[in-house]
């Protein structure tokens, strides 16, 4: 089924439909998206990190888990196809999906899916609405980056910190020095280095176009990236998609921050669901690069605009007795668009 999630669109799987195989799996998935090609012509992918990802889902064998899910990340340009790191677009249509496949049966008007994220070990709840006994895709619900309205699918995630390198602070520092800059190395649900957009000679106001456009800028984000990998314990992650790089500077619209993010190697046209949640969690963290300039809202449920180049993204941070993230929750749509046979 090929389906939009949140500002994301790809192809949902169930498990055994794909080869066992990884190796076969992974070539199947190279040739149906097209990659790699910088124009995917030869396949369903739409040219754009972001239009080509992967969700494989099958029913859960954990206890108060429904459905399984595993991100993949599909290159568009390398023959690279990435379980590393975890998406919240893709995962606002697993529950949809989850549903039509028959894997979860619908519970009322609007129907809990317990999804265990593979590639974090981690659970979230998304909430889809489904009245009479079926997925309701229309809807009043509005996300930036997406026309028009849907119905919502609002996910709560829980005990992020850490997700995929063990800790919130993977350094251990809440600041580090790279090549000269200040930056905040962060995981709560998806790695992040998170940096000053003025520490990098930008404003933070600029568009997707003129940032992919600036190769000077890449190449100094690059450089920062690949030692980040090493002190956040990733390794070599020249060929990964993670840690995600903001910049960040302060609010223009009347938000908590405003964000511009590489993902890596391309500007992100918003932010991602989970990058947006530790970019949140970076901002009520005493001392990191961007809790100067963020405009945090007063008590314990906080909703945190986290601006981009379209918009803005809400994230709902609730905090513990220590002040840290105990979940975020996020309102994003999905839609169906297609459902039918592959040829990879
Ligand atoms: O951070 C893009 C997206 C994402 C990931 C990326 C995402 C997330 O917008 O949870 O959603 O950062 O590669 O789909």
């Amino acid at each position: 089924m090929w389906m939009r999630g949140g500002t994301s669109k790809g192809g949902y799987f169930l498990a055994e439909d794909l080869p066992a195989d990884t190796a076969a799996r992974d070539r199947f998935l190279l040739a149906a998206m097209g990659s790699p090609d910088i124009r995917q012509i030869d396949g369903m992918g739409g040219a754009d990190p972001l239009t080509s990802k992967v969700a494989v889902v099958q029913k859960s064998a954990r206890n108060g888990v429904d459905v399984d899910y595993l991100f993949l990340q599909v290159a568009v340009d390398q023959p690279i196809v990435s379980d590393s790191q975890n998406c919240g677009n893709i995962l606002a249509g697993v529950g949809p999906f989850a549903i039509e496949r028959g894997l979860v049966s619908v519970t009322g008007e609007q129907t809990p899916v317990v999804i265990y994220m593979k590639n974090t070990g981690q659970t979230a709840t998304a909430l889809v609405e489904t009245p009479d006994g079926q997925v309701s895709y229309e809807g009043t619900a509005r996300i930036d980056g997406v026309p028009g309205t849907a119905s919502p699918v609002e996910i709560i995630f829980e005990d992020n910190a850490g997700a995929t390198c063990g800790a919130l602070l993977p350094s251990g520092n809440v600041v580090d020095i790279i090549d000269g800059i200040e930056v905040t190395l962060i995981d709560n649900g998806m790695p992040g280095v998170v940096m000053r957009a003025s520490d990098m000679g930008i404003t933070g106001r600029e568009s997707r176009d003129e940032l992919d456009a600036d190769s000077a800028l890449k190449a100094r984000i690059e450089s920062i990236r690949l030692q980040a990998g090493q002190l956040m314990g990733l390794g070599d992650v020249s060929k990964m998609p993670i840690p995600k790089m903001t910049m960040v500077s302060p609010p223009i619209e009347g938000g908590c921050i405003s964000t511009r993010t590489f993902i890596p190697h391309r500007c992100h046209s918003s932010i991602g669901v989970l990058g947006a949640v530790s970019v949140a969690s970076t901002c009520l963290l005493e001392g990191s690069v961007a809790a100067s300039m963020a405009v945090i809202p007063e008590g314990p449920q906080k909703r945190m605009s986290i601006e981009h180049p379209i918009g803005e993204t809400t994230i709902i941070a609730r905090l513990d007795d220590q002040g840290e993230v105990a979940s975020a929750g996020v309102v994003r749509t999905a839609r169906k668009l297609f459902d039918g046979t592959l040829y990879g």
